[in-house]
């Protein structure tokens, strides 16, 4: 394995990761999080994404017995939201912004987690994603529709309560729009990228973290996050509505597999966010688009010791120390049950 100082180029954002190997044992006398208790009733009175309970602004959660969808109280974007153009003042640049922001209760169940939840529980989060970027997609106006999940305070999730967002706007947001750019660029020569990344990582196969018939998690080669991890289809698919029924239960398989891999790594419920990029629904075919959903973990070398994205990363370019190939392995001992 390559030990010196490196740097590996992200090809689905087109920047630069620097990699120093040798710094990995290094001493840590930074900030230690609170770990605080896991354990949830089925039932919580006050949480207002269990069933039957109150909302802010009044609304009701309904007794609901899977999925369940609602319109953000809070949204940070709104569909009425007049189409004006602001206008430029020289360097000061303004555009307005109509977006739709949902809220997915994965469960009716307050302890569970999306790894604790049954494959038939999990396809049904899986139908419910592609059901609601099938919907969004089809307004007119929604060029992009994004499903997430943050999970943990650590990562500022409100509530502990298994649930996702999906925010729909008008206009491609950053990251989405580099990868895009950088899919289009390399599909000019007639091959997807992550089709390709993909048959390299499967011929190496360091650093794969667990796989199915149809889906593949690895740590990405240029993961900037300690344990991040990319879920792809093995097909060329661009969307979740391109998934036949055998391929939506194997995404579910493997999205139950890697987030209960995540939580017997440093033995509490890891926190990440992931969300899913799906292809653009702008009215374009898209046909270099590689459907993969990211997992984004903070956590480091324990349930307490998380990685901070401060001082190189936010001035210059992100950087780690713990390799991929490391990170892929230990990933790859943990147990599934
Ligand atoms: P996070 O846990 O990822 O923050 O998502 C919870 C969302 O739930 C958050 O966006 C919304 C917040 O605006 N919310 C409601 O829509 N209604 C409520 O009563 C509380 C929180
Ligand atoms: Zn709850």
């Amino acid at each position: 394995m390559f030990t010196a100082p490196h740097r590996r180029l992200n090809r689905l954002t087109g920047e630069w990761l620097l990699v120093s190997p040798h710094r990995a044992t290094r001493p840590w006398q930074g900030q230690v999080e609170d770990v605080v208790d896991e354990r949830r009733p089925e039932y919580d009175p006050s949480c207002y994404l269990c069933p039957g309970n109150d909302r802010a602004g009044g609304a009701t959660t309904p007794e609901y017995t899977s999925t369940y969808v609602f319109d953000n109280d809070f949204p940070a974007l709104r569909p009425e939201t007049p189409a004006e153009q602001l206008g430029d003042d020289g360097p000061l640049v303004m555009e307005s912004e109509r977006g739709i922001c949902r809220v997915l209760c994965f469960s009716p169940r307050h302890d569970l987690s999306l790894g604790e939840m049954s494959l038939d529980a999990i396809r049904r989060v899986v139908d419910t994603w592609n059901d609601q970027y099938v919907q969004l997609g089809s307004i007119d106006w929604i060029r992009y529709v994004l499903v997430f999940e943050n999970r943990g305070a650590m990562m500022g999730a409100s509530n502990p309560h298994p649930h996702g967002q999906i925010w729909a706007n008008e206009r491609l947001p950053n990251e989405v729009a580099r990868e895009l750019h950088q899919q289009q660029m390399y599909a000019a020569n007639g091959q997807c990228l992550l089709c390709d990344y993909l048959a390299v990582e499967l011929k190496h196969d360091e650093r794969i973290v667990c796989a199915n018939e149809h889906f593949v998690a690895l740590v990405p080669f240029w993961a900037t996050w300690p344990f991040e991890t990319l879920v792809l289809p093995r097909a060329h698919q661009g969307a979740l509505p391109d998934l036949d029924a055998g391929e939506r239960d194997a995404l579910a398989d493997i999205l139950r597999r890697v987030t209960r891999r995540y939580d017997r790594l440093f033995g509490v419920a890891f926190p990440y966010s992931t969300g899913w990029h799906q292809r653009p629904t702008d009215g374009e075919a898209h046909p270099e688009w590689h459907l993969h959903a990211h997992f984004y973990p903070p956590l480091l070398r324990s349930a307490t010791i998380r990685k901070f994205m401060v001082g190189y990363e936010l001035l210059a370019q992100p950087q780690r120390d713990i390799t991929p190939e490391n990170a892929a392995q230990l990933l790859r001992s943990l147990p599934e049950d």
